[in-house]
């Protein structure tokens, strides 16, 4: 049985949505945000403190782009998974990873550096800068998505790393400015069951727990 180390919303979703596309089994296991101070105990069994972190037996995955990647590979080859001799091999490793490390790492400065930090260490500039070079950078998916429905011929891991990505922006109020076809395409990936699915299942299982999404007001 799969385990997965998850916070509400956080890139642990990317691995949680895979699953539900699977309809693999799983057990969900809900940390507060952020588990390195909030549950200490974490740390002995992933010392980075930080999620996702995905369990399959021996095997042992800490980043959300990898877990959506082993998971498309490992049991859904040519379908979620894009394999080596098909066309898009390139376009879905590109796009798979651009989710992560272009369009995910510049948002967390700006949640960071306008909410999670305490108010005397907010730094507007930083924010600012950071969400304008996501938004550039977005923006170079307009064309694409402008001639198809999804990053490659059918769609695939890399639209659940990037589908993360713009829910993201969303949290951080970044999507009043996503070009027409991108805001099209955050539809469309929204309206899958999968995705709905997944958002219930974190939602059912922090209930309980009484851990609720950050508010970023
Ligand atoms: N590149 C990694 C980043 C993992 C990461 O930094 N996750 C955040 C949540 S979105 C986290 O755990 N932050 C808490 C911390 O750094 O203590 C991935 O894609 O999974």
């Amino acid at each position: 049985m799969i385990t997965l180390y998850h916070c509400l919303s956080a890139r642990s979703f990317r691995p949680l949505w895979m699953l539900e596309e699977l309809g693999l089994p799983y057990e969900l296991k809900m940390l507060p945000f952020p588990p390195r101070m909030l549950q200490r105990d974490y740390l002995q069994i992933n010392p980075l403190g930080t999620i996702p972190l995905l369990l399959d037996g021996e095997r042992r995955l800490t980043e959300s782009a990898a877990c959506a990647q082993y998971l498309a590979a490992k049991h859904s080859p040519r379908q979620l998974n894009v394999e080596v001799d098909e066309p898009d091999f390139a376009a879905y490793l590109n796009y798979l990873h651009f989710g992560e490390a272009t369009l995910t790492f510049p948002q967390t400065l700006v949640l960071r550096y306008t909410w999670l930090e305490p108010p005397e260490r907010r730094v507007p500039q930083v924010a600012g800068d950071y969400a304008k070079w996501f938004l550039a950078r977005l923006r170079t998916l307009e064309p694409l998505l402008s001639k198809q429905p999804y990053l490659c011929s059918r769609f695939t891991a890399a639209d659940v790393s990037v589908g993360y990505a713009l829910m993201l922006a969303q949290q951080v109020k970044l999507d009043g400015e996503f070009t027409p076809a991108v805001a099209a395409y955050w539809q469309r990936l929204q309206q899958r069951e999968a995705f709905g699915r997944a958002l219930q299942a974190q939602q059912q299982a922090a209930e309980p727990l009484g851990l609720k999404r950050l508010d970023l007001a």
